[in-house]
């Protein structure tokens, strides 16, 4: 893209937000501090379990995945952080991974454990972990997530993020009460283990990998918990972990309501949990959480400071780099455009019972094109014009299978 092209796309904008009391700079100083983290299990091409076709050129350990989000960090300048899953991407050397994340300007954001998988520990979570009958084994899931925790506090996380695969294939499998109430007991063991400056982000799911129930499948089963553990837990949403339809921004708003959101893996999805680019199927529905995020905290409902931002995708078509590039920028945009909504008329609107008018306000704050502004942040914080043009024109996956080799597999999903 050539750069007098941006910077007239840009003052064309500008014109019209100044035309709207709109201060370009003041928005551009937003987007530009807004920064996502980039999930460690994401780098590799993801799979299922009809295949997985790799990509080439995937770290092979959590150096090189430090060295792939330290790419996207400088061509995008919209993400800071990393957020690890344990044992996926556990540290060998935590000074070293310390060394390597600090000279990438590079944070780590929630720690992810797992007890949904076998990975060597002595018992298996085959039939659940917090939630199993079996106290042996909630007790070794319970010393999984303290672990986490322990590995976080040396990297400097704060935050714990448990999701848990438990519940059940058939009617009569599980005793639904029960698993719900070893899950919240197994969960304030792991509170009472969470430093005071910590949060635990409680993830729900509807179904899979259990497909009759699930021991926290909605926002409300998590928010009841939650409130049960104390204030430093709060609810996570996954935007992959509704049932078809669902009004995940009205989840959202009442979270906030609650001050009870703890935070958010963004993906986009058109049937279940599909792991796919956000903004890439529903970016109107994107735009409309943005939009209660914006108003809530411009509102006080909740500080925006206390939210995570964290994208959770798997990329079974798409180069990785690629895939995360895209979504860094869909989210900037829905951002950017959900600044854009003239609150006052809107809030007008809503009190004239003007239906037709408020959908006006969020319908032309979506429509404006705000590109060139989330190019300027970018630019202004030292990032790449165009970084997927800059990606392809430096053959940088080429070099990574020139380096790494053809059939590297990233650990993960
Ligand atoms: C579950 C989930 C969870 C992660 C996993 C990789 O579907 O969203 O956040 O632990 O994906
Ligand atoms: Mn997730």
């Amino acid at each position: 893209m050539p750069t007098d092209f941006h910077q007239k796309s840009l003052s064309l904008l500008s014109e019209q937000l100044s035309a709207r009391g709109l201060d370009t700079n003041f928005l551009i100083q937003k987007i530009a501090s807004f920064q996502i983290a980039v999930p460690s299990w994401a780098l590799g091409a993801g799979g299922t379990r009809f295949g997985r076709f790799l990509i080439g050129g995937e770290p092979r350990n959590l150096e090189e995945k430090l060295e792939d989000i330290g790419l996207l960090a400088k061509l995008t300048k919209r993400t800071d952080a990393v957020s690890l899953h344990i044992p996926w991407d556990i540290p060998q050397d935590v000074q070293l991974i310390k060394q390597k994340a600090a000279d990438l300007h590079i944070r780590f954001d929630a720690m992810n454990s797992n007890t949904f998988q076998d990975y060597g520990q002595p018992l298996t979570y085959k039939m659940g972990s917090l939630s199993n009958a079996d106290s042996d084994i909630r007790k070794q899931a319970v010393e999984h997530n303290l672990l986490v925790i322990e590995v976080g506090k040396e990297l400097g996380s704060k935050g714990l993020t448990v999701w848990l695969a438990d519940g059940s294939n058939f009617p009569g499998q599980a005793h639904i009460r029960k698993a719900l109430q070893w899950t919240t007991e197994s969960l304030q063991d792991i509170y009472a283990g969470l430093p005071a400056d910590w949060k635990l982000l409680l993830e729900y799911k509807p179904y899979e990998p259990n497909f009759y129930h699930t021991v926290i499948p909605d926002w409300g089963t998590s928010a009841l918990i939650c409130r049960h553990l104390g204030e430093q837990a709060k609810v996570l949403v996954d935007l992959g972990h509704h049932l078809p339809n669902t009004n995940i921004e009205q989840i959202v708003a009442t979270l906030m309501h609650q001050n009870m959101l703890a935070g958010f893996h963004f993906n986009d999805s058109k049937y279940g949990d599909d792991d796919l680019s956000t903004g890439s199927i529903k970016p109107y529905q994107l735009f409309l959480i943005f939009c209660e995020l914006t108003n809530g905290a411009e509102e006080k409902a909740q500080s925006w400071e206390s939210i995570s931002w964290m994208i959770d995708a798997s990329h079974n078509t798409k180069d990785p780099l690629e895939d995360l590039i895209q979504a860094l920028e869909s989210i900037s945009q829905a951002y950017a455009k959900s600044l854009l909504v003239d609150r006052k008329k809107l809030n007008q609107c809503q009190l004239e019972g003007d239906v037709v008018g408020a959908q006006e306000v969020l319908q032309d704050a979506f429509l404006t094109d705000v590109r060139s502004l989330v190019r300027e942040a970018r630019i202004q914080s030292g990032g790449e014009l165009d970084p997927l043009d800059y990606y392809r024109r430096e053959r940088i996956r080429e070099k990574r299978i020139l380096q790494r080799g053809k059939n590297t597999q990233a650990s993960g999903l």
